[in-house]
């Protein structure tokens, strides 16, 4: 399927942008950076917007989804917008009960921990998220309406030889569409909320295996699904988020959870887009993938064989290493410790250093956290990260 001739991939927006030259293993004239929840609390603009409004209700407002979104990319001039929603929002678009409960995160009505309760869920057809999807679209081409015309300074290479910069259009700020992977999904849904070790998907997936692959199953629908709408409707890359995969061992990973996700990427594998290469030649490229999890040292390799560009690292592990675990020619994002973010800033500058010089062991480097902003971070510190990733 070839993306519409408006989608800013196809129009020459985005497709030389630092983030996408990146993903696609090169290495643009500097170090591209943005942050995993880069929107949301540590902004006082983002408080201030939020304020009377439940989490799923903001998420699904067009308007809101679409400010807040941008209000990391106007403040801190990161290379990218990270899509704002959430992994649950396709689930609450299937009519299931669930909601984000402050301090705690996705709570459902019930758990779906045995073969009945998954019976249940899967009933409903993952399709019908499509008819549902209306404010996802919407919120997705206000955000990048504005995005093309935000490019930060420099962010595509002004002295490009074969001039696309000046011949496609100008430049645009790329928007990362976003989904949860089956696993961490499956973790919520079977316990019915957040936990810790994730007991009761990993106990169904031995338990009862046939359940265990109809939830994984329905799940990896609805999550591609999900991903595939915010592609289409205008985002330049997409990230699985496999939060949660850690908590398994390799054998598990590799058997009961990574043919799920690679379900759902065949939502977005088969979306390209026309574009030239260095030589100015006419070429078809797809929509660049980012697989992140935390604490999966030990899956780097597995998660990246089921067919991504891009490997996100958390800060348990270096990149050189993460470099070599996943294999020559991958490009990897990541991985700042967040709990560094609160150091003198001497301490975070060499932190953010030693990032930049490991990630030079791979083909190309985006620069990121190794999980999310902390809350209580000071944004002017994220601001002064993003400057010293951009020298
Ligand atoms: O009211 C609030 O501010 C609630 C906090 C919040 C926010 C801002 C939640 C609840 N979700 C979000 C937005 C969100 N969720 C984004 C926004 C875009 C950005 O990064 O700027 C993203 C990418 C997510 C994805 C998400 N939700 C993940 C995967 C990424 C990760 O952090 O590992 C997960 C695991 C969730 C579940 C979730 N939603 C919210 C919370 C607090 C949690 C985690 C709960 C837990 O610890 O189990």
């Amino acid at each position: 399927v070839i993306l519409s001739p408006q989608h800013p991939l196809s129009a020459g927006r985005t497709g030389d942008s630092r983030l996408v030259r990146a993903y696609r293993g090169e290495r643009p004239d500097t170090t591209p950076v943005w942050f995993m929840r880069q929107a949301g609390r540590s902004l006082p603009e983002y408080r201030d917007l939020r304020v009377g409004t439940r989490m799923l209700d903001a998420c699904l407002d067009p308007a809101m989804a679409s400010e807040i979104t941008l209000q990391p990319v106007r403040r801190h001039k990161v290379d990218a917008g990270i899509f704002f929603s959430d992994i649950v929002v396709p689930v609450k678009l299937v009519g299931v009960d669930v909601e984000i409960q402050p301090g705690r995160g996705p709570v459902f009505g019930r758990g779906y921990a045995d073969a009945a309760a998954v019976a249940e869920l899967t009933s409903v057809d993952p399709a019908r998220l499509d008819e549902a999807s209306a404010p996802i679209t919407e919120a997705v081409g206000r955000t990048i309406a504005e995005l093309n015309e935000t490019a930060p300074s420099g962010s595509r290479d002004a002295s490009d030889s074969v001039g696309r910069s000046s011949t496609l259009g100008g430049g645009g700020t790329p928007l990362i569409g976003f989904a949860g992977a089956p696993f961490t999904l499956a973790a919520y849904l079977a316990e019915g909320g957040p936990s810790k070790d994730h007991l009761a998907a990993r106990t169904l997936m031995h338990a009862d295996p046939g359940a265990w692959r109809a939830l994984m199953d329905w799940t990896a629908e609805l999550t591609g699904r999900f991903l595939r709408t915010q592609v289409l409707a205008g985002a330049s890359a997409a990230q699985l988020f496999d939060s949660w995969a850690g908590a398994l061992s390799l054998a598990d990973y590799e058997a009961q959870v990574a043919p799920a996700s690679a379900k759902a990427l065949s939502f977005v594998h088969d979306l390209e887009y026309g574009s030239t290469d260095a030589s100015g030649t006419a070429v078809t490229r797809r929509v660049p993938v980012v697989h992140f999890g935390v604490g999966t040292g030990e899956l780097l390799g597995a998660m990246h064989r089921i067919g991504v560009d891009v490997v996100g690292v958390d800060h348990r592990i270096p990149l050189d290493i993460a470099a070599e675990r996943v294999g020559a020619g991958v490009p990897l994002q990541g991985n700042l410790d967040p709990a560094l973010l609160a150091a003198p800033w001497p301490v975070l500058e060499a932190a953010v250093l030693d990032v930049l010089s490991r990630g030079r062991s791979a083909p190309a480097h985006v620069f990121n956290l190794g999980h999310g902003v902390p809350p209580e971070t000071d944004p002017a510190v994220l601001t002064r990260v993003v400057e010293l990733v951009h020298q």
